[in-house]
């Protein structure tokens, strides 16, 4: 495997120069800056005989973008320009494709870093751990609600200029899982934080199980960020840990659809008992007995602590970690998800309860691939980048998973050649859900694992409890 930590590579003593532009001839100017992912792009509505199968040569690589301006700097008035936010994407798609990784502070240097995890981790730590998108909605705009994305930066890029760049009537619900897996976890959440920068009422950036100290230490995102940033790897790593912990939880849109990554959460009721009253070690074990869950209210969401590097899995503040790793069911009922070791499994029952107290119609939420769908044996399967799972009187409960040809590697040919998806929410009443699939860009620049993905196996996501911090 390919060793990011390997303390022999030079990978920490910057080179002296930027790396010199490709060498192949320059690409004719561009008539205008939403061009630059053309001769990535390949449209949506393209039908499954044109999937790449193993059986076929894979077509030749499009040619390298253009040389964008870099090293990137941070606006001299220390506001992004739609301009800005348009080159940076650019900067990154040509330097996935041209340089090595660890050249990427050539690109990107550690203080324009800085300047831009510090502007959206101080808008996204004062955004409500729910965030409600209806007071700006009109007739004539489009809510994007997007799944996990792990690190597949060049299918971002295209879902991006098919759905529509972010805009005045163009709002973005992301619904977490930037990092892990895929390559380009870095370029993939710096360039949606640019874009929240940019436009902080029109994206929304939630958080997702895989923004958390202990997944990104599994699945790659730690490496991926030391062996980018060399020296500076480590604060790079905090500083995108701190960023983590700001990111809200879930989102309503237009009073009537709710978002988050994993889902329902329990209601955590309030009874300490007045005998372990202000005793040092009072620890309320709340029981995981079924019987005694019920689901929660987002009075209680909105309450819940969710700067924590890792949502707790065992104490009082569970919301955080039901929100982010639980699961639907086709069994009723609400139960401890035992697969996962944190969160819930819930039925349609418990879906149709949800959406009827809190007068909701639809449920959107992300959080299972294809590889994960392999083994839920009574669910669809993530072909397509979405499912239907629940459909109850009140309304539905949607997965939608935007990471397509998932995961980036694997250790076996036999890929899942899943589709990628996002949902469009349209006006009057934004409760309609519009499926596109997209097919992921192929062929896929060469890049190595960060993680030891043939060891890992897919137990994705089952919590190694014992490696983890205990949960404060
Ligand atoms: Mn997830």
């Amino acid at each position: 495997m390919f060793s990011a930590a390997d303390p022999t590579t030079d990978s920490n003593s910057a080179p002296q120069s930027p790396p010199p532009a490709p060498e192949s001839d320059p690409p004719p100017p561009l008539s205008s800056d939403e061009d630059f992912f053309s001769s990535a792009s390949i449209p949506s509505s393209s039908s499954s005989e044109d999937i790449q199968h193993q059986s076929s040569p894979p077509p030749p690589a499009p040619p390298p973008p253009p040389q964008p301006q870099i090293p990137i700097s941070w606006p001299s008035n220390g506001t992004l320009s739609r301009e800005w936010v348009f080159e940076l994407m650019h900067a990154f798609e040509w330097a996935s494709r041209t340089i090595p990784p660890q050249e990427f502070p050539f690109v990107l240097p550690i203080e324009v870093f800085d300047w831009l995890i510090l502007s959206a981790s101080k808008i996204l730590h004062k955004e409500k751990n729910c965030v409600r998108i209806d007071e700006e909605l009109g007739l004539e705009s489009r809510v994007v609600v997007v799944g996990d994305l792990h690190g597949q930066l060049h299918d971002l890029l295209f879902l991006l200029k098919d759905a529509g760049y972010p805009g005045e009537d163009r709002f973005f619900v992301f619904n977490g899982d930037y990092v892990d897996r895929g390559a380009w976890g870095l370029e993939t959440f710096l360039l949606l934080l640019a874009w929240k920068v940019l436009l902080p009422h029109r994206v929304f950036l939630l958080r997702g199980n895989h923004e958390s100290k202990y997944c990104t230490s599994v699945y790659g995102f730690e490496k991926e960020v030391l062996f980018k940033y060399g020296d500076r790897g480590k604060h790079v790593y905090r500083k995108c840990l701190g960023c983590f912990e700001g990111l809200p939880l879930a989102s309503v849109i237009a009073g009537r659809v709710y978002t988050a990554h994993g889902g329902l959460f329990r209601s955590i009721p309030n009874t300490p008992s007045k005998r372990s009253k202000g005793k040092k070690n009072r620890k309320l074990i709340l029981s995981p007995d079924s019987n005694s869950l019920s689901l929660g209210s987002f009075e209680e969401l909105s309450k819940a602590r969710r700067s924590v590097l890792d949502p707790p899995w065992e104490g009082q503040n569970l919301i955080p970690g039901d929100v982010l790793w639980s699961d639907p069911s086709m069994s009723p009922g609400l139960s401890p998800n035992k697969e996962r070791g944190i969160g819930l499994l819930w039925g349609p029952d418990r879906t149709e309860e949800f959406l009827k107290k809190f007068s909701l119609k639809l449920i959107i939420r992300s959080h299972e691939g294809p590889d994960a769908r392999e083994k839920r044996p009574g669910l669809r399967g993530m072909d397509e980048g979405y499912t239907i799972d629940h459909v109850v009187d009140s309304g539905k409960l949607i997965t939608v998973f935007s990471a397509p040809d998932y995961p980036q590697f694997q250790a076996t040919d036999d890929r899942y050649r899943n589709k990628g998806a996002y949902i469009v929410l349209e006006p009057p009443e934004f409760d309609t859900p519009v499926f596109h699939s997209f097919d992921a860009i192929s062929p896929r620049p060469a890049a190595k694992p960060y993680y030891d993905y043939e060891d890992v196996i897919d137990s994705d996501e089952e919590l190694d409890l014992a490696s983890m911090v205990p949960a404060t």
